[in-house]
């Protein structure tokens, strides 16, 4: 891509109302636009980072074994009536009317809908067990939307459903999903600790955020230090479907203590005695196992093996993926601007030609971005009439991992420079060498 046809809205000022760093460098680096209050346009950049991140989620739902699927944003009251929740829900939910006067919202979830649509079409005890996910829109009234996308109002969310037989079967599909979310927030290169929480009104007694610490993060939470060093997704390469030997690593995970303010544990917070940590921490993923919640409410029943009636056990498992664009910078920025992991960057090199202006520097950049894009590295070329200095800054602050750099003097001598933008480390190459480096 050519940044002289692309929308890349960078600025120099730090919006007076964005608090946290986060929220200042997506506006400052051209990622979201806010629209209305707690709603906002994913520009170019950022949604290519939306869209990294939504991939990532995806392959790893897959793997564990869900089926995707998408549902509509917009819900029939009639549906949430069925489970009590349509009063229950209270002024987050945003109602609506359609020109017939019927009562519609914008979902802030959607157990209701899944249970209707999975139990309508649902004969037999055969057709169990299931996980179906969808990433849709929400919307969620919130008092106070803040913090850019981290709370906002419109936010993307991956969730998915499981509809088992027994308690037994919905355990293992919690585990599941506990692994699929440690192997996902892992490759995006966040250390993200399971915390045993509350269920609010999503329901149930068995429940984990997934939270990442951070200053300015909304909960406090409190932890034994053993989770200061995170699982890699290498050393989450255990199979999914075989229950007992992954009830046995999730257990052995999880054997250290973490909680959310709300499910302190005073026996357990004496037990780890010195090694008792506290933090603020950014919730990006919420599990639930809650039983017969939602089938029963709404009478999903399945003939089982022997003829008895069953009524399904659920959970639900919330991602953040809007959020985590936020969160994901929240952890790794520097005073320039945005560092972001190799895995949901939107672009994996910056080209910039310092000295648009000189043929031969314009001819070298431009082989090296036909020949970038030729091996299939995602490249934003900066080919603007701009100075070099100014290039550098917006390469800076957009933090793609590499910055390939093509100047006067090194066209001279045969070289490029190489940065890379996590670490500022600076090499001289020869064109050859630097792409190699950068496909790598
Ligand atoms: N139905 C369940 C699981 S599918 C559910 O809705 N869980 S939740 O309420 O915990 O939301 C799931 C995730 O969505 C949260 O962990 C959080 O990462 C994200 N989320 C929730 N509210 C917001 C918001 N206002 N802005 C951005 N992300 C949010």
């Amino acid at each position: 891509m050519r940044l002289s046809r692309y929308f890349l809205p960078v600025t120099k000022e730090t919006p007076g109302d964005a608090q946290i760093a986060s929220h200042q460098l997506m506006l400052r680096a051209g990622l979201i636009r806010q629209t209305a209050v707690g709603i906002y346009a994913w520009l170019p950049l950022g949604n290519r980072v939306l869209r990294k991140i939504e991939t990532i989620v995806r392959e790893e739902q897959d793997r564990a074994g869900a089926v995707e699927m998408l549902m509509p944003t917009i819900q029939s009251a009639e549906l949430w009536r069925e489970s009590g929740r349509y009063d229950a829900y209270g002024p987050e939910m945003l109602r609506i009317r359609d020109r017939h006067d019927r009562e519609m919202l914008y979902g802030p979830t959607n157990e209701e809908m899944i249970t209707a649509i999975f139990g309508a079409s649902t004969k037999s005890y055969r057709e169990l067990p299931r996980i179906l996910y969808h990433i849709q829109w929400k919307f969620r009234d919130e008092v106070r939307p803040r913090f850019g996308v981290m709370r906002g109002r419109e936010f993307l969310m991956k969730d998915a459903y499981s509809f088992d037989l027994d308690e037994a079967g919905a355990r293992h599909s919690y585990d599941r999903m506990m692994l699929a979310y440690l192997r996902t927030f892992a490759r995006m290169g966040l250390a993200a600790i399971p915390m045993q929480a509350d269920t609010g009104p999503i329901g149930g007694d068995l429940s984990h955020e997934f939270i990442i610490l951070a200053p300015s993060g909304e909960s406090e939470v409190f932890f034994h230090e053993n989770w200061e060093a995170p699982r890699t997704a290498d050393e989450l390469a255990v199979s999914p479907d075989d229950a007992s030997a992954l009830r046995a690593f999730v257990a052995g995970l999880t054997a250290d203590y973490a909680a959310t303010d709300e499910k302190r544990d005073p026996a357990r917070e004496v037990e780890a005695g010195e090694a008792l940590r506290t933090s603020r921490g950014i919730e990006v993923g919420h599990i639930f196992y809650f039983g017969t919640k939602y089938t029963e409410a709404m009478g999903m029943r399945v003939p089982g093996p022997d003829g008895q009636m069953v009524v399904p056990e659920m959970g639900s498992y919330g991602i953040g993926v809007s959020r985590l664009v936020g969160a994901v910078i929240e952890a790794s920025h520097d005073a320039n601007g945005i560092v972001l992991p190799d895995a949901i960057a939107p672009f994996r090199v910056a080209l910039i030609n310092i000295r648009a202006d000189d043929a031969r520097c314009a001819a070298a950049a431009d082989e090296l971005y036909r020949r970038l894009e030729a091996a299939g590295v995602e490249v934003l070329y900066d080919d603007r009439d701009e100075r070099g200095g100014a290039k550098f800054a917006t390469a800076d602050l957009i933090g793609l991992p590499w910055q390939l750099i093509v100047g006067p003097k090194g066209v001279e001598r045969g070289v490029v420079e190489l940065k890379r933008r996590a670490t500022g480390e600076r090499q001289e190459l020869s064109p050859d060498d630097a792409l190699a480096r950068v496909a790598g």
